[in-house]
């Protein structure tokens, strides 16, 4: 038997009811610094009528209120900032993309912990510290980089801080190197290990026996392309800005979940419309209570990420609760036609028919009725520059599509390599429709 690997067992293993009481510790002692530090955290309770006296545990944590990103926009830049400046040593901050960016203060203690964190990740995909980490996510102001290079660095790997980009030197490395684990996005490793397939290198001529993947959606047929075309065992890793970074949850070997650092972010499950909390099991927003962060303690975080929680025993040993792969974001779900629709099901299609996931979904309105275009690129093999035989395939597409979906999108394939490859985060949709409103 593979002997198990932990990078804090006693924490990552420790019996539910006892992290349950540590998290009612932590709570309480958390909502005390908000209420004390934080005058725009504290006016909310106080509008609620809740006093840091009313939280003696978790269970009181469904009287806190919510914290939005609005919120975060509202108190831009230091509004939410717990600790003096100068006890501060650190920002990150998001790329700003729905509007005013997040951004995230760290004292050295919540830099050390988010590192923990990241290091967790790393121990759970099999790293140690005879492994050589190739960092692929991009440095800088995104938490990706950051994280996981101080990751790598506690666990004690050869970390190669190549950022993203530059996909040919990232092989080049990789073979000089003898790299054995990378962490990027996945639409960037899809991108490594097409190019790898371009340049004549075949995945057993590297030493990759890992990737940790994440910052956006991918399906579990996008894990088994890029565990094919790089010849490794794929891990998700989730986080955010607002809750450190990466390493807020991550997967173990059993694939099957990601397991929430809970002696560190408290999880919560809500009904998005209604603020409900749901039951452990059901489909929701998650919510997070960081219980340890010093510099920016977010209280009930509404996340808009929509996922499940399950607390079911795991193969690995660790206790600690597993979140599904997020289904989307409530505000990235497109609404066409009255029909929700999620890039992730499209993705799921693509891949089932034989495409690679280079796609990108445009939508458009014209006389007051949505467009729905999929521009899906062909690879070599499927290229054909006979019209007819392209028409069919778009149709069989879309019928797929259609199945899925519950409404029909005009499909059109694409010569190779048309679609612009992303090196971080992927791009998948385009909607115009906000631009005429
Ligand atoms: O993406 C942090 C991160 C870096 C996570 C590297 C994992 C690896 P943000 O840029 O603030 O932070 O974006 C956070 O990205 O609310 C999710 O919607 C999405 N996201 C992050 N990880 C995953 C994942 C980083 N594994 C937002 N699966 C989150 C699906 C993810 N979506």
């Amino acid at each position: 038997m593979v002997e198990k690997r932990y990078y804090q067992k006693e924490i990552e293993t420790m019996p539910v009811e006892d992290i349950k009481k540590l998290q009612s510790e932590k709570l309480v002692k958390q909502v005390k610094h908000v209420y004390e530090n934080v005058p725009y955290y504290r006016d909310l309770m106080d509008k609620k009528g809740v006093s840091p006296d009313d939280i003696k545990g978790i269970e009181d944590l469904h009287k806190l209120p919510f914290l939005t990103k609005a919120d975060l926009r509202e108190a831009y830049p230091y509004g939410l900032l717990a600790k003096p400046l100068e006890e501060c040593v650190r920002i990150q901050s998001t790329s700003g993309t729905t509007g005013k960016r997040v951004v995230a203060f760290y004292t050295q203690k919540d830099v050390d912990l988010w590192e923990d964190c990241c290091a967790r990740a790393i121990v759970a995909a099999g790293g140690t510290k005879e492994d050589v980490c190739q960092v692929a996510y991009g440095y800088g102001l995104f938490t990706g980089g950051s994280g996981l290079h101080g990751g790598s660095h506690k666990v004690g790997c050869l970390t190669l801080p190549m950022s993203s980009g530059f996909t040919e030197r990232q092989i080049q490395f990789m073979q000089d190197l003898g790299s054995t684990i990378l962490c990027c996005t996945p639409s960037y490793a899809a991108y490594i290990g097409e190019t790898l397939k371009e340049m004549g290198v075949s995945p057993d001529e590297l030493s990759l026996k890992a990737g940790i993947f994440g910052a956006e959606p991918w399906t579990e047929e996008m894990r088994r392309e890029i565990e094919k075309s790089l010849g490794i065992k794929a891990y998700d890793i989730y986080g955010l800005t607002e809750t450190s970074g990466p390493g807020v949850s991550f997967e173990c070997e059993e694939q099957s979940g990601m397991h929430i650092n809970e002696d560190h972010f408290l999880a919560e499950i809500i009904d998005p419309e209604t603020g409900e909390v749901l039951p452990e099991g059901s489909k929701g927003e998650l919510v997070f209570t960081a219980l340890d962060k010093e510099a920016f303690p977010l209280l009930r975080y509404r996340t808009r990420d929509i996922c499940v929680l399950s607390r079911k025993p795991c193969s690995c040993g660790r206790t600690h609760i597993k979140m599904s792969k997020p289904m989307g974001r409530s505000d990235d779900m497109l609404i066409i036609r009255g029909v929700n629709v999620f890039p992730s099901q499209i993705e799921s299609v693509l891949i089932s028919e034989g495409y690679q996931p280079n796609y990108q979904i445009v939508v458009d309105r014209a006389n007051n009725v949505d467009i729905f275009e999929v521009n899906v690129e062909m690879n070599a093999d499927q290229f054909t520059d006979i019209v007819s035989e392209i028409t069919s395939m778009e149709k069989t597409l879309a019928e797929a599509m259609k199945k899925v979906l519950g409404i029909n999108p005009k499909v059109n394939l694409v010569a190779p390599k048309s679609i612009v490859r992303s090196e971080g985060k992927a791009v998948r949709v385009i909607d115009k429709r906000k631009l005429h409103d």
